[in-house]
């Protein structure tokens, strides 16, 4: 069994939704079921803090619903996923709340939470952010790019963050300046230039930088905490690790499309370099270095997917001619638990370190430990075999999520989800998914556990 504070040999009792207790091996009991793990890890199940099912855009729709997204997540070893509510512009934050509602309960196969994305910021959305709170949600997502579509400026971002740290809520910052990027992007095609590649020239890792250094003063100033969503670049690190040697609270995630993937990946030719299209941008290889160093070193708290599935056909096509108009994301939420898995196997980070990044902060940070995030007892049974030693081979021809290719086709892993319980169901095993849309619930988040 390994949790993040440690690895032991124990056999885990779960009782209807809960884990009873951990028993010494060979303290055998009577039970109605046993799954035997010998040989394999039993890790707490994954928690993806950022996906996003069927989320609007551009007239069309990520491509999962929350009913095959979270089943790709259970395929994957996650049980719990964080999506986005998105306010539309002159629309209330809690008449957006009713709406995610409304797409996700009864819909999904484990349990699932919400931030909220604060577009329009004004007297009433303000206060509607206790509201939020009061229900659950209370982490709030803005952007420092997309002008004239979800982009906040410093004022609106200041005074945003001034009602999160009234109210204990954590900011969470898309940080690109997306005033410049809209500069370089209208001279590139200005000059012809619609390629994929160009989605991530136009988008520099020094905008990303200097961006994560803006909200990083803008949360300074206001004290509220900020979390760093998506972080792809190491000036952005660079910036967040000063943060953090202050002791702001400051903390940022990563995802697995840039520790694995690259520039050379959204340059590939015939338009296939939009299956790669996220913003931020894949980054020029070096950086990914820096990301796994800042994994170590807890400048990166995190690693979620930024799951937001567009298919290569009909969806990715919107682009061809014009590279501003692919639909910005990449397909990840069923493998990031094996992707990071892979991170121990290359000696990355530790295995312990595996299960903290990819459950245990992300249930301290968006409030839902103890009750997810670790093996103990009390928590919920969501609880996940993982056998190291199996092999597999990533291929949109195997994945169970919405979309029709993968962005890590071909890629060989060691390691594979085994069992996989959901509060105390058996959601997938060697035989397949056994679980249930309508099985997950929706989970009410404290504030953030690691604010000081
Ligand atoms: N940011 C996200 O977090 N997801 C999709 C697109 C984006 O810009
Ligand atoms: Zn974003
Ligand atoms: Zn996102
Ligand atoms: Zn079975």
């Amino acid at each position: 069994m390994v949790n993040a504070t440690g690895a032991v040999a124990a056999d885990v009792l779960v009782e209807g939704e809960k884990i009873a207790a951990l028993l010494t091996p060979g303290f055998a009991i009577a039970a109605d079921r046993v799954v035997d793990a010998a040989g394999k890890y039993v890790i707490p199940g994954g928690i993806d803090a950022h996906t996003h099912m069927e989320m609007p855009f551009g007239g069309t729709f990520s491509a999962d619903t929350f009913a095959s997204g979270t089943t790709a997540a259970a395929w994957g070893g996650t049980t719990t996923i964080i999506d986005f509510a998105v306010q539309a512009k002159g629309t209330s934050l809690m008449s957006t709340l009713d709406k995610w509602h409304t797409k996700a309960d009864g819909n999904c196969a484990v349990d699932y939470g919400f931030h909220m994305i604060v577009s329009d910021v004004n007297d009433t959305s303000l206060k509607e952010m206790e509201s939020c709170a009061d229900a659950g949600v209370n982490s709030f997502k803005m952007f420092m790019a997309y002008p004239g579509v979800f982009y906040a400026t410093d004022g609106e971002i200041l005074r945003a963050m001034q009602k999160a740290r009234e109210i204990g809520g954590t900011v969470m910052m898309h940080a690109e300046n997306g005033i410049a990027i809209d500069q370089l992007v209208a001279q590139a095609l200005a000059r012809g230039r619609t390629a994929p590649v160009e989605h991530g020239l136009t988008r520099p890792p020094e905008l990303e930088g200097e961006a994560t250094s803006r909200a990083i003063t803008l949360a300074a100033v206001t004290g509220a905490p900020l979390y760093v969503v998506h972080l792809s670049a190491a000036q952005a690190l660079d910036a967040v690790a000063r943060a953090r040697d202050t002791g702001q609270n400051v903390f940022a995630e990563t995802c697995p499309q840039y520790l694995y993937l690259s520039l050379e990946d959204l340059a590939k030719p015939d338009f296939e370099g939009a299956k790669y299209v996220a913003s931020p941008p894949l980054r020029p290889r070096e950086h990914q270095a820096e990301l796994w160093r800042g994994l170590r070193t807890n400048d990166l708290s995190v690693v979620s997917t930024d799951h937001c599935p567009f298919c290569f056909k009909d969806q990715k096509e919107l682009g061809r001619g014009n590279f501003a108009k692919i639909p910005n994301g990449i397909p990840g939420v069923e493998h990031r638990v094996d992707l990071l898995h892979q991170g121990v196997v290359r000696g990355e980070i530790s295995l312990e370190r595996w299960v903290e990044i990819s459950s245990t902060t992300p249930a301290r940070m968006f409030g839902l430990h103890p009750r997810k995030g670790v093996i103990a007892p009390g928590a919920d049974a969501d609880v996940v075999v993982y056998d190291p030693r199996a092999r597999q081979t990533i291929s949109a021809a195997t994945h169970h999520m919405a979309v029709d290719y993968s962005a890590y086709e071909g890629m060989e892993l060691t390691g594979k989800v085994d069992t996989v319980l959901s509060r105390g169901r058996v959601v997938v095993d060697a035989e397949g998914f056994h679980g249930r849309i309508g099985h997950g619930r929706f989970l009410t988040r404290e504030l953030n556990q690691y604010l000081v």
